[in-house]
């Protein structure tokens, strides 16, 4: 794709998209938190909160994959031993079932478990890194600040969930690194409603505090526009 800035419309003001240097980060679109029937749900969580942006997040992947340009996923998730687990997060909540007990697919957030993966609609296809993290922010204890280092990426495109935790989180780690970021509102989601409008606000608050809020059909449009200006030319 061509290494020019594309302005985006975006709140509090346009983003200056650099294809170039930019990737898309998609955050923990995992079965447990978004299919019916997994962890989530199993909480008592309304999980259709959470599927209404799987859509946008499959044409913003396949128009982000059609131009070429750099995506990461991420999974929330443990080691089988558990030992990378704090006693305090294994605690709280005082819920009857935690991490690492038995749910209805698999360990709850253990890594290769069936819930732990990423739903069917938004796999990752080989040569995507796939980012495992411990914790809510992608870059607490992972390689994920040195993959994008390596890559020359300064800016990220933010999708997944939970909009108010991990996106947030994640954004608020990658703001204090150094990139910038665009949170597209279609493509987050939270189990409440107004955890998801407040934690939209918060990234673009004080003229964009921790980084802006657009939409996909906005991006895809420009990914296209990108891809008919390089066949012209
Ligand atoms: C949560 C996440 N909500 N991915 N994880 O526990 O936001």
């Amino acid at each position: 794709m061509a290494n020019k800035v594309i302005e985006l419309a975006a709140e509090p003001y346009p983003f200056a998209f650099d294809p170039g240097r930019c990737a898309l980060l998609i955050i923990d679109m995992q079965r447990d938190f978004l299919e019916p029937g997994g962890f989530g749900e199993m909480l008592g969580n309304d999980v259709s909160q959470l599927r209404r942006t799987i859509e946008p997040n499959r044409r913003l992947l396949a128009a982000w994959r059609a131009a070429g340009l750099p995506v990461l996923h991420t999974r929330e998730g443990h080691r089988p031993d558990l030992f990378d687990l704090p006693p305090a997060k294994k605690a709280r909540g005082r819920s009857a079932t935690s991490i690492g007990d038995p749910g209805p697919m698999g360990r709850i957030l253990v890594r290769g478990e069936p819930g732990h993966d990423i739903i069917a609609e938004l796999y990752p296809e080989p040569g995507e890194p796939v980012i495992d993290k411990p914790g809510k922010g992608a870059f607490f204890a992972t390689d994920l600040h040195a993959i994008l280092e390596h890559r020359g990426i300064k800016q990220l495109v933010v999708t997944g969930v939970t909009t108010e935790v991990c996106v947030n989180t994640t954004v608020r780690e990658a703001n204090d690194r150094g990139y910038d970021c665009l949170v597209l509102e279609d493509c987050v989601g939270s189990y409440f409603p107004e955890f998801h409008a407040m934690g939209l606000k918060m990234i673009k608050a004080q003229g964009g505090i921790f980084g802006w809020v657009g939409d996909s059909e906005t991006l895809i449009g420009a990914l296209a526009g990108e891809k008919r200006l390089m066949k012209a030319s």
